[in-house]
């Protein structure tokens, strides 16, 4: 897959993307990304990628021109065009399935903005997609892309140890985490939960299962809604619910 990532602030993205799963996605040669500024796009002497606003108000706007000719550069550059997506706080909530859904690739373009917005003819007529990190401010789309570009990395063949780790995560099950430990079975007076050290897996893996549920009911009981649960479950989850 090959992601284009168009921004005025590209010295953001080195040391992310140089780093962890994504420098090994890229070097497994699963994954291509391509950095493009697109001050670099435009034609004046000063290189102006903003504007005021019309009507006035507050802030600059990012203007529509260079982000229109740095798009149809990064398109005419290799088949197909790829999926515009830019990265703004009005856009749809990030989640599980939105990764999965731009991972399936084969490219993907993405807009990071800057300064107030940018221009609403870039959305009408050259963006297909919006998309949030959360509701937060950010002081543009970069950190953004970074979440966006680390998420569809996972998704590439290969880049996970094995094939089945996908699956296993807890949100693709839709709950939360069981919690885990590692040496020392006692630390500072903290002993680690019995069943662990019984080598029963049949065992171990029910009390996994039943903090999974705890945890989600306690902390994410949104995510509850989506999970496959059996009535049994479902009951454990109306009594760790009601016993406040
Ligand atoms: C504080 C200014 N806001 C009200 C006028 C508008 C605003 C414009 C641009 C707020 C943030 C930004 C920059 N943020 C992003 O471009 C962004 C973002 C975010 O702020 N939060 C969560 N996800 C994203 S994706 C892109």
């Amino acid at each position: 897959m090959r992601i284009d990532i168009l921004t005025l602030f590209p010295e953001m993205f080195t040391g992310a993307f140089d780093a962890s799963i994504i420098a090994r996605a890229r070097e497994a040669g699963v994954l291509e990304i391509a950095l493009h500024n697109p001050r670099d796009y435009t034609d004046d002497k000063h290189h102006v990628v903003d504007d005021y606003a019309y009507g006035g108000g507050p802030g600059m706007v990012m203007k529509p021109e260079p982000i229109f000719a740095c798009v149809e550069a990064v398109q005419s550059m290799a088949e197909p065009r790829g999926k515009v997506v830019l990265l703004t706080p009005q856009g749809r909530l990030l989640n599980h399935e939105i990764v999965e859904e731009l991972a399936a690739g084969p490219r993907l373009i993405l807009i990071c903005g800057r300064y107030e917005g940018v221009d609403e003819r870039v959305r009408e007529h050259l963006v297909d997609d919006e998309i949030s990190i959360g509701d937060y401010v950010l002081s543009g789309g970069e950190p953004a892309a970074i979440v966006l570009a680390d998420a569809i990395a996972r998704y590439q063949p290969g880049v996970l140890g094995s094939e089945l780790s996908l699956e296993e995560e807890s949100h693709a099950q839709g709950l939360l985490e069981y919690p885990q430990y590692t040496r020392p079975a006692s630390y500072r007076d903290m002993a680690i939960p019995e069943i662990l050290l019984s080598g029963h897996h049949a065992e171990i893996a029910k009390w996994r299962r039943r903090q999974s549920i705890l945890r989600t009911a306690r902390r994410r009981p949104d995510l509850l809604a989506r999970a496959q649960l059996t009535d049994d479950e479902r009951r454990l989850v109306e009594q760790e619910l009601a016993a406040d």
